[in-house]
């Protein structure tokens, strides 16, 4: 940006402030003319226009910087998500097939860099009208921005291969820009205040001893306030590029990861997954999928930037009280034969009716298979699994040698493991909170005793062991909302995993218990969809659900915080009845 701005006289005020000053009075004098009123208008006309070309610099500077630093966040939360690339996927899928088709005769293969170079010109100049803008009239940039903003956040929530994560990033590029470009120009009104007013009124006034005094003053501060709006401009760019180089660097990395999964094809399973049983899936308006798709999978680790593991360099060992250490490599487990199994997954810190769980349909070879190669020695009762980030879970052992299908997975519904969920593989345990026992990007089955070893969350106030708590939620209607009085058909989950859901029922403000229409459950270690149609006239109620298990069972009444070992208690939702 600054290349295009050494311009008209601009140049020699850049060089500190005796010269500005010098070249003010100097300019004055050296226009030739027989009135003061064009000697002054054009000079001012010329600073009007230098301090709009900073302004569209620092508006450039400002949304570059917001955009890059956008990047490089949402390569931090998902390493396959671009915002750029989701707003130039929204534009390949909203353009009109007549324009697509006329940039790919003219770009031919190279249309999706046309594109890319097209979408830089747009925001660029977009930015610099931002800052034109701003500099003219307070918030008319930041409007400008926020506009843009929303258009970016539309984008990447309507493409339907980003992952929640990334939501919030356009918000943050709109955020940044904003505050950016509300600074740049804040300092560049310090160092060219004048031209703020209507240029009409003030040349005369530039006449006067005071207005001339007022002028020598600004001058004496335009200096420092240069000085200022220069380093801030420059700085802010600095930044841009040093983030640019950082975000680039991480995508290219996460693009070979994903490339190596995208073009990974997995066995298929020999132990498949039972069928769904006709009827599991309840058609609810609103009821979450009996099958939850990746994309809207839960995600919770502690990883600030998704790991990226190459599977040709992965390995996993299984060390500690063992007969024999044993080391798999990615080829070996891809040969070994595979189970496929549907389990519903749950964290701990899931609240009682919250979103923090998921069910998929997991492929991966039983865990046993491994352990039993490595002949856990007598005395071990707990495994500890490591990943590549050095995160750990602490597993009973016996949960991951029982008849149930612990498996070191490498497919989540019939894909390779996204990048998030812990490509190339990870663990999964019917039955058991993720924390102690689902650990993503593992590299390491430590068999140990949980006398010797502590995993992760342990010292962090939760508690060793976490079988998942039998509970059920209401997903329709949601809480807080309206409804037509008449049968008012609620639905939602339940679950009681490696024991299964007996029945699940609602209660109307405290009364008694009904039983809703439960579906039948995938399998013990999934959760189950529910429904019941109540009779409801127009008021305000409050609902509850609780299930039981299999054996009986009933969920906690009473409500227990999701430290140190998950959350009890009934979901509650109020509706207000309408007639
Ligand atoms: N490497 C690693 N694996 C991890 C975690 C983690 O922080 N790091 N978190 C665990 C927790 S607390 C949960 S609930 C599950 C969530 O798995 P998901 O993100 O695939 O839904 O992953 C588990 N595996
Ligand atoms: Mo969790």
């Amino acid at each position: 940006m600054s290349s295009g701005v050494g311009f008209d006289g601009q140049g020699q005020e850049m060089d500190g402030t005796v010269a500005g000053r010098e070249q003010q009075q100097g300019g004055t004098q050296g226009q030739p003319g027989p009135t003061g009123q064009p000697q002054a208008q054009q000079p001012r006309t010329r600073d009007r226009r230098a301090r709009d070309l900073w302004a569209a610099g620092a508006g450039l500077v400002a949304v570059g910087t917001a955009v890059v630093l956008g990047e490089l966040a949402a390569s931090l939360v998902s390493p396959t998500v671009s915002p750029v690339t989701a707003v130039g996927g929204a534009v390949i899928d909203t353009v009109p097939p007549g324009v697509k088709e006329w940039v790919i005769s003219v770009f031919g293969t190279a249309d999706k860099v046309a594109l890319l170079v097209g979408m830089s010109l747009v925001i660029a100049a977009l930015a610099a009208l931002s800052g034109v803008l701003e500099v003219r009239r307070r918030f008319a940039g930041v409007i400008l921005i926020a506009v843009f903003g929303a258009v970016g956040l539309v984008a990447v929530v309507s493409r339907a291969d980003l992952t929640a994560n990334a939501i919030p990033v356009p918000v943050l590029v709109a955020l940044v820009g904003i505050a950016l470009l509300r600074w740049l120009i804040r300092k560049l009104l310090e160092w060219k205040p004048d031209g703020d007013g209507t240029p009409a009124a003030e040349p005369a006034s530039l006449e006067t001893p005071a207005a001339s005094q007022h002028e020598d003053a600004a001058a004496n501060d335009a200096g420092p306030a240069r000085r200022r709006f220069l380093l801030a401009l420059g700085g802010t760019a600095g930044v841009a590029a040093v983030a640019g180089v950082l975000a680039s660097t991480l995508r290219g990395a996460a693009a070979v990861v994903s490339d190596v999964r995208s073009k990974l094809v997995l066995p298929g399973p020999a132990a498949p997954a039972p069928p769904v049983p006709a009827g599991a899936e309840i058609r609810l308006r609103g009821l979450s999928p009996l099958v939850t798709p990746n994309r809207e999978f839960y995600r919770i680790d502690t990883a600030l930037r998704v790991p990226l593991v190459d599977p040709e360099a992965w390995t996993l060992k299984v060390t500690g009280l063992v007969e024999r250490e044993v080391e798999l490599d990615f080829a070996t487990l891809l040969a070994k034969p595979m189970t496929e199994r549907h389990v519903t997954i749950a964290c701990v810190s899931n609240q009682v009716g919250g979103d923090l769980i998921g069910n998929a349909r997991w492929l991966g070879w039983p865990v046993r298979e491994l352990l039993a190669m490595a002949g856990p020695k007598a005395g071990a009762d707990m495994v500890l699994s490591r990943s590549t980030d050095g995160w750990t879970a602490g597993t009973p052992l016996e949960a991951l040698t029982d008849s149930r299908d612990a498996l070191l997975v490498v497919g989540m519904n019939g894909e390779p493991l996204p990048l998030e969920h812990g490509f190339p593989v990870r663990l999964i345990v019917p039955g058991l909170y993720g924390y102690v026992s689902a650990t993503k990007w593992v590299t390491e089955l430590k068999v140990t005793r949980y006398a010797d070893d502590v995993a992760y969350w342990t010292p962090r106030g939760w508690s060793a062991r976490g079988p998942i708590k039998t509970s059920s939620r209401i997903d329709v209607p949601r809480d807080g909302t309206s409804v037509t009085a008449g049968t008012v058909v609620f639905g939602g989950v339940a679950w009681a995993q490696h024991t299964g859901i007996g029945k699940v029922e609602l209660r109307v403000n405290r009364g008694d218990w009904r039983q809703a229409e439960l579906a039948p459950g995938i399998s013990k270690d999934t959760w189950y969809q529910w429904k019941l149609g109540l009779p409801l006239t127009p008021g305000q109620y409050e609902i509850q659900v609780r299930a039981t298990t299999l054996d009986g069972v009933p969920q906690v009444e009473e409500s227990a915080p999701v430290a140190p070992s998950g959350a009890t208690g009934y979901h509650t939702v109020r509706v207000d009845v309408k007639s």
